[in-house]
């Protein structure tokens, strides 16, 4: 049992032990990310008043530009991460290139890289929908002393030190994981503390949610659109209901505390799939793994892709275990069907 009223910061110094390389330094990255989160929730949270303090590109009344909220959370993120002597590189899904940084006078010495989505589902913004952000961390495989390259970068996520999400919803809650287990604290924005109130998160082995844009069912593979039959026609009692809120995070986080699936194949218009692997995908699987679920392509596990490319796409299958396997079964029979 998590102690009573435990704070994160509380949490991280009490775990640091747990990690193999040297603890403070992973802690501070933790913590630099829970600073910038709340940062960039005090923005996500005046979204609705746009109308009032003014809409991205206009001019505020002590004269600011106001910015694009993503656009300002991939700024808050970046400058937090680059201030702390930990982190020689990060690459952003708002980024085309990754970014070198340079750590104390002016050396290539920090071991450390983060891929971050600094606010995915963004278009759910204008409708008062939970955003999320969601950050993966490596050890650098080059040399201390020289700067990262994309090697860096290009790493399978079984290679993953840490992950997480941050979720702008209801609360804000931060959920991530080092390899031993999962956890999620939620914060209470009067005091801007975060506890410890999700200790050991698991997917329960089973569910009945579904989530998949159905919309684009006609464009899906074969394999899909079996399970989402199997799932609507199951034993003519339709066990299965569907969710789907279009944000990764809320639909993931929804599915881990409930039980569920979450579906985003390749589709006729995104015939690699819509979501990234190194942004979106490999940092839910890792946490999906540590929390007892599942994540897949529909044929190799997620977290053994050798990445080609930083902004590489992949279809995303992930969730309940058992769910997952049935999904990864469907997609299989059909494939052998092909040939
Ligand atoms: P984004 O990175 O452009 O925000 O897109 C990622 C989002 C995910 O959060 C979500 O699960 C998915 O795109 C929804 O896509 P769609 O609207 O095609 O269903
Ligand atoms: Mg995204």
């Amino acid at each position: 049992m998590p102690q009573k009223n435990q704070t994160l910061g509380e949490f991280i110094i009490e775990n640091q032990g747990e990690f193999k390389y040297s603890s403070g330094e992973l802690s501070r990255l933790i913590n630099s990310i829970r600073l910038a989160a709340k940062v960039v929730n005090h923005e996500v949270n005046k979204a609705g008043l746009v109308d009032i303090l003014g809409a991205a590109g206009d001019t505020n009344i002590q004269g600011e530009s106001q910015q694009k909220l993503d656009v300002y959370a991939n700024e808050a993120f970046i400058k937090t991460l680059t201030n702390r002597e930990i982190v020689c590189g990060i690459a952003s899904e708002e980024e085309d290139h990754y970014i070198t940084i340079k750590g104390r006078n002016q050396n290539h010495d920090n071991k450390y890289v983060v891929l971050i989505d600094p606010l995915d589902g963004s278009s759910n913004i204008d409708v008062n929908v939970s955003v999320g952000t969601i950050f993966s961390i490596y050890r650098r495989i080059t040399p201390s002393g020289t700067p990262v390259t994309l090697e860096d970068f290009l790493q399978p996520g079984s290679k993953q030190v840490a992950a997480g999400y941050i979720i702008y919803g209801t609360s804000t809650m931060i959920v991530y994981t080092t390899g031993h287990g999962v956890n999620g604290f939620t914060l209470n924005p009067a005091i801007g503390t975060y506890y410890h109130s999700h200790p050991n998160m698991k997917f329960p082995e089973d569910g009945t949610i579904y989530s998949v844009n159905e919309g684009n069912y006609v464009h899906f593979p074969q394999g899909v659109k079996d399970y989402i039959k199997f799932c609507q026609e199951e034993e003519g009692n339709r066990p299965y209901t569907s969710r789907y809120i279009g944000s990764l995070v809320s639909d993931i986080h929804r599915n881990m505390i409930k039980g569920g699936i979450y579906i985003y194949p390749n589709t006729a218009k995104n015939p690699e799939g819509k979501l990234r692997l190194l942004y979106e995908c490999n940092p839910v699987a890792f946490i999906a793994e540590q929390a007892g679920g599942l994540a897949s392509d529909g044929f190799q596990r997620i977290l053994d892709i050798e990445p080609t490319e930083l902004h590489q796409r992949v279809p995303f299958i992930c969730g309940s275990r058992n769910m997952v396997l049935k999904a990864e079964e469907f997609m299989q029979n059909a494939e052998s069907q092909k040939t």
